[in-house]
């Protein structure tokens, strides 16, 4: 297994809509390996395959406390909004380091994807889970949380992370 290295925002790569797979062969097992490794390492609890910038639809999620319960969803999509109503969460993204904003999505999804079995499976989620789940689908559409944000605070982020990236920082 080995880590990827994540397109940091305003990587115009991260704004590429990603295509459906096929069947899950080898390279997209290795793929997902690959990308769970990558976000545990960045302590993240989502990652979408365009964060990689690989533009395929796959995204790796594990909001469990013991980060072992890896959740994979390949060509997933939304089947249902069960609960409207709006949560309000604090929403990061290992794509904007270091920034964290209060969004507000539906609380309860149906999703349909399919499985690294080749299956398709569909899933209610709700709390968390229906947070990260919207998130990462909008990552296959190159859709990004500051996006949901006013255009002033989502210019200074740009600009911030436009910087560091200038001075090569790290953090
Ligand atoms: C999406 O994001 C998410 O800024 C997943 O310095 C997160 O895993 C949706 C992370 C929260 C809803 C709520 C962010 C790690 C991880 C950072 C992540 C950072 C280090 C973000
Ligand atoms: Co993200």
């Amino acid at each position: 297994m080995s880590t990827l290295k994540i397109l940091i925002f305003p990587d115009p790569r991260l704004r590429t809509v990603a295509t459906a797979v096929g069947t899950v062969d080898g390279k997209i097992t290795t793929l997902v390996d690959n990308m769970l490794e990558t976000m545990y390492e960045g302590k993240g609890i989502g990652l979408a395959a365009t964060q990689v910038n690989v533009h395929k639809r796959i995204i790796v999620i594990d909001v469990s406390e013991e980060k072992n319960k890896p959740l994979v969803l390949i060509n997933p999509s939304l089947e249902e909004i069960i609960e409207p109503k709006k949560m309000p969460y604090s929403e990061g993204c290992l794509s904007v380091p270091g920034f964290y904003e209060e969004l507000e999505r539906p609380s309860k999804v149906k999703i349909k994807a399919t499985g690294l079995d080749n299956k398709n499976f569909s899933l209610e989620a709700e709390g968390i889970l229906s947070v990260v789940i919207q998130h990462e689908m909008d990552h296959l559409d190159g859709k990004i949380f500051v996006d949901y944000l006013t255009n002033l605070k989502r210019e200074i982020i740009r600009k911030k992370l436009s910087k560091q990236k200038k001075l090569g920082a790290t953090s």
